[in-house]
């Protein structure tokens, strides 16, 4: 039956749906739409009645709807006729909010940092999804979702203003220092978490990338990108570069298993996000 997968080419999340879609699905099998996150496409009514989280990947499939990376990762696996290790608790360690990969993004550690990122991607990226939420609240349809779409607006207008230099010291300083924890936990999740479940080489899944595998190989891109990797042989120095010190074997190995793959090629053929 017709499955439909909701992605977007710069979304963390959705490219671990995609990496299981292209190592377990013939080309063409799987419809894919996008949803662009940076218009704050996913705040569209139409779509929280999909999914009332408004976050990608989501599937639809066989009249039901997959809300979330684990669960549409896990039917993808499950409904292909390949034989793929399922999810262990390292799915749901990569997951935790202290590892968040899109928080990774958006961190700024101090005003040099806020003044790079805010007059960059990130400044143009929270302030048009800020007038996609703006739109959508103010929408007939939107009235349904009042709720989700004023926590929305506060958090999104908070990094907002931020970022524009209109919010009280108080509010910047806070974000410096959730920032900085921030940035601490992911260098202890790739110099200890993941050295401490990755396999000396291949997969965690075997000689094939297995469910937790999509999830990892997916993270790992992202922090990469995140260093200022452009292409997969540069983020063993950029990593390097950010973080001050080589990256663990494992973490190398695992990163050449998995860039050297046709899926990771095809999934990152535009860039390392
Ligand atoms: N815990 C969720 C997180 C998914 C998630 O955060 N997806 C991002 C894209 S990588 C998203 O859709 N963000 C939309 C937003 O926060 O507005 C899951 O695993 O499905
Ligand atoms: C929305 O996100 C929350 C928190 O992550 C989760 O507990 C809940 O199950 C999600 N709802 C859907 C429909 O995915």
């Amino acid at each position: 039956m017709a499955k439909t997968l909701y992605v977007f080419a710069g979304s963390v999340w959705a490219a671990a749906a995609e990496l299981a879609t292209a190592e377990l699905y013939p080309e063409g099998t799987i419809e894919t739409k996008s949803v662009n996150l940076v218009e704050g496409e996913n705040f569209d009514p139409a779509f929280l009645k999909l999914n009332p989280n408004g976050t990608l990947p989501t599937l639809e499939a066989d009249g039901k709807v997959y809300t979330s990376t684990a669960d549409v990762v896990a039917y993808l696996a499950k409904e292909s006729s390949t034989n793929v290790k399922a999810a262990t608790e390292i799915t749901t360690t990569i997951h935790e909010q202290k590892y968040d990969p899109n928080f990774a993004m958006a961190l700024c550690r101090n005003d040099a940092e806020l003044s790079a990122k805010g007059t960059g991607l990130l400044g143009m990226f929270v302030s048009r999804r800020h007038a996609g939420l703006e739109k959508y609240a103010a929408s007939a349809d939107g009235a349904q979702f009042k709720a989700f779409y004023e926590e929305k607006l506060q958090v999104n207008g908070g990094l907002l203003a931020i970022i524009q230099g209109k919010a009280p010291e108080e509010a910047k300083t806070t974000f410096f220092t959730r920032s900085t924890e921030h940035f601490e936990n992911l260098k202890t999740a790739l110099f200890e978490v993941l050295p401490g479940f990755l396999p000396g080489s291949g997969f965690i899944g075997g000689d094939v990338p297995g469910e937790d595998d999509y999830h990892v190989g997916a993270w790992l891109t992202r922090i990469g990108a995140t260093t200022g990797a452009k292409t997969a042989d540069e983020a063993a120095k950029t990593i390097e570069a950010t973080y001050g010190a080589p990256a663990p074997a494992k973490v190398l190995a695992y990163w050449g298993a998995w860039t050297t793959r046709p899926s990771w090629k095809k999934v990152y053929a535009n860039g390392l996000h």
